[in-house]
């Protein structure tokens, strides 16, 4: 199962030791745009960490004791704490690394990030129904529509707020938690999506500009060979290693 050059911990293999002092790990696949959330911000935060990638498609055993969904990411401390659910793991390393802090301090301003957050993660399922539609042979141009329609409402927010990112002239939690979906969507075939969107396309270019973002950005080949993969039923989780 796992060749040579598997840098995976696929089941049966050993669990990792304890995490070492002053750092934080995460349990993580390469290309997952969830465990990307919490890379982005350990880049954009300068956090210590270390990363364990796990075999989603061969779990270890010891992996569905620390999660018991099973799936990335997660976060461990050195106390052995454990956290999961992106936007928790996100806010988590947000209150406890001070340092640039990506949150606003106002509550207000949090909480609307917040629902913003809420109603963003509720779409994430249309960038895979309409690729996997696509791939098998579907009519998919409703659900594009639909996608579209999402994609004009944060067009317009920029557009009303006029600031350059989502949280105003600089990037906050908001816009590391949206991108991952926006880095991908040439591998969905939906970058035509934005062309109603000129605020939005303006973003993204922007983001491209950040540094936490080009650190943990892959190539549009790297994506699109990875999801390949995915989408045939046999994901190569070390693509490009
Ligand atoms: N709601 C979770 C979603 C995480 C998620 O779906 N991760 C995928 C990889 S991109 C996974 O672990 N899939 C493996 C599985 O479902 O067994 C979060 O925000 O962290």
């Amino acid at each position: 199962k796992c060749s040579k050059r598997c840098f995976l911990y696929p089941s049966g293999s050993a669990a990792p030791g304890p995490v070492p002092k002053d750092y934080i790990r995460v349990y993580s696949m390469r290309f997952c745009p969830f465990a990307q959330r919490t890379r982005l911000v350990f880049k954009a935060k300068g956090i210590k960490h270390e990363i364990i990638n796990v075999h989603l498609a061969d779990k270890p055993e010891w992996y569905l004791k620390k999660n018991p969904f099973g799936i990335v990411l997660t976060l461990e401390t050195p106390a052995g704490e454990v956290i999961y659910e992106s936007p928790i793991t996100c806010e988590y390393l947000d209150e406890v690394y001070p340092e640039k802090k990506l949150f606003p301090s106002s509550p207000f301003a949090k909480a609307q990030q917040k629902m913003m957050l809420e109603h963003f993660s509720k779409r994430i399922g249309y960038f895979y129904r309409i690729s996997s539609g696509r791939k098998n042979g579907q009519d998919v141009s409703g659900l594009e529509a639909e996608l579209k329609e999402k994609l004009s409402k944060l067009n317009e927010d920029l557009v009303n707020k006029k600031t350059k990112f989502f949280g105003g002239d600089s990037i906050t939690m908001i816009d590391y938690m949206m991108w991952p979906w926006f880095e991908r969507l040439e591998t969905f075939e939906l970058q035509h999506c934005l062309d109603g969107t000129p605020e939005l396309k303006k973003w993204t270019e922007r983001m491209r500009e950040d540094p936490a973002v080009k650190a943990t950005m892959y190539s549009v080949d790297a994506h699109k060979a990875f999801y390949k993969t995915f989408l045939d039923g046999n994901p190569d989780f070390d693509y490009g290693l």
